[in-house]
């Protein structure tokens, strides 16, 4: 849709430029792609530029921070419905970038405007945040019970779903780490041949000792560089090593997880003077404050 949009902007600016001053004016409003963000000195902007010929295309919201755009409730949404105003500027300069048009307390004054034409609107928008445990297994796979729910598959029971554990049976043992082949394929994976792979099996021996528990030389939540045989590995993948003397585990490992907002602008009842438009699918956020970790330790159990 948003290439409809946008033909329709252009053909109504070429018609009604043209019609009112007999001047033909050669507009080529494409603005494909995502929209840049930051903090001008009236409120937000989100905008989008574009050079030869130079023209930008923003949205000015008071009130509202790029943060506030991030703040999702506990269903990893957020939805909200602003007054702003729109920009549709045209530019002599061969070059612009959004940063000095928009960012800056005072613009450089080597900028010169040809047209600019404004209207209030309407901005919706609308946030989703998806969270992932990046360790390798595919979407599908943590879902264990199958049911199209990623929210109500937690093997190890710490709160946190398979889909956002980087270590699914809390072992201590990442699961990236427990793809011991290395060929991608977690469910090939089962040392002690009891049907459970081991990235979802917590004794992965089957020595009746967990693997979180056979931590002999230290104890640093890491079960991997524990080693009484050099020739058979780590003492959690080695049966004969049951050692009970040491203490058991207390804490988890702590946890990462990536986050990646979208943040999606529709902008609704534009009304400038040469056009009318009743919604502007304005795209999609790029800003660097879309990407990025949370840490977690979940509570031991
Ligand atoms: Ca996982
Ligand atoms: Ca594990
Ligand atoms: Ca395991
Ligand atoms: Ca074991």
């Amino acid at each position: 849709m948003r290439k409809l949009f946008f033909t329709l902007l252009t053909f109504s600016f070429v018609c009604l430029s043209s019609c009112s001053d007999g001047d033909i004016i050669d507009v080529e409003l494409d603005f494909e792609g995502n929209y840049s963000a930051c903090q001008g000195v009236k409120g937000l902007v989100l905008y989008k530029t574009k050079s030869d010929p130079s023209e930008s295309l923003s949205v000015i919201i008071t009130s509202l921070t790029i943060d506030d755009l991030l703040a999702v409730g506990d269903d990893n949404t957020f939805t909200t419905a602003k007054t702003g105003t729109l920009n549709y500027r045209t530019y002599s300069n061969t070059k612009i970038t959004g940063t000095d048009l928009f960012c800056k307390d005072i613009p450089s004054s080597d900028i010169n405007i040809i047209n600019d034409y404004d209207s209030s609107c309407e901005a919706v928008i609308n946030t989703t945040l998806t969270e992932d445990d990046n360790d390798g297994v595919p979407a599908a796979l943590e879902d264990v019970n199958g049911d199209d729910n990623l929210e109500n598959d937690d093997t190890d029971g710490d709160g946190l779903p398979n889909y956002i554990d980087e270590d699914d049976d809390g072992d201590n043992v990442p699961t990236k780490d427990e793809d011991l082949n290395k060929d991608g394929d977690f469910t090939n994976d089962d040392t002690d041949g009891d049907g459970v792979p081991n990235y979802l099996d917590k004794d992965d021996d089957g020595d009746g000792i967990d693997t979180r528990d056979e931590e002999t030389n230290t104890q640093d939540q890491n079960p991997i560089n524990d080693v009484t045989n050099n020739d058979i590995g780590a003492d959690y993948l080695n049966k004969d090593v049951a050692n009970t003397d040491t203490p058991p585990a207390t804490v988890y490992r702590k946890h990462t997880i990536s986050q990646t907002y979208i943040v999606i602008l529709n902008l609704k009842g534009i009304d400038i003077e040469i056009l009318s438009q009743d919604e502007l699918d304005f795209g999609e956020l790029s800003n660097s404050k879309t990407k990025g970790t949370r840490t977690v330790t979940p509570a031991f159990n």
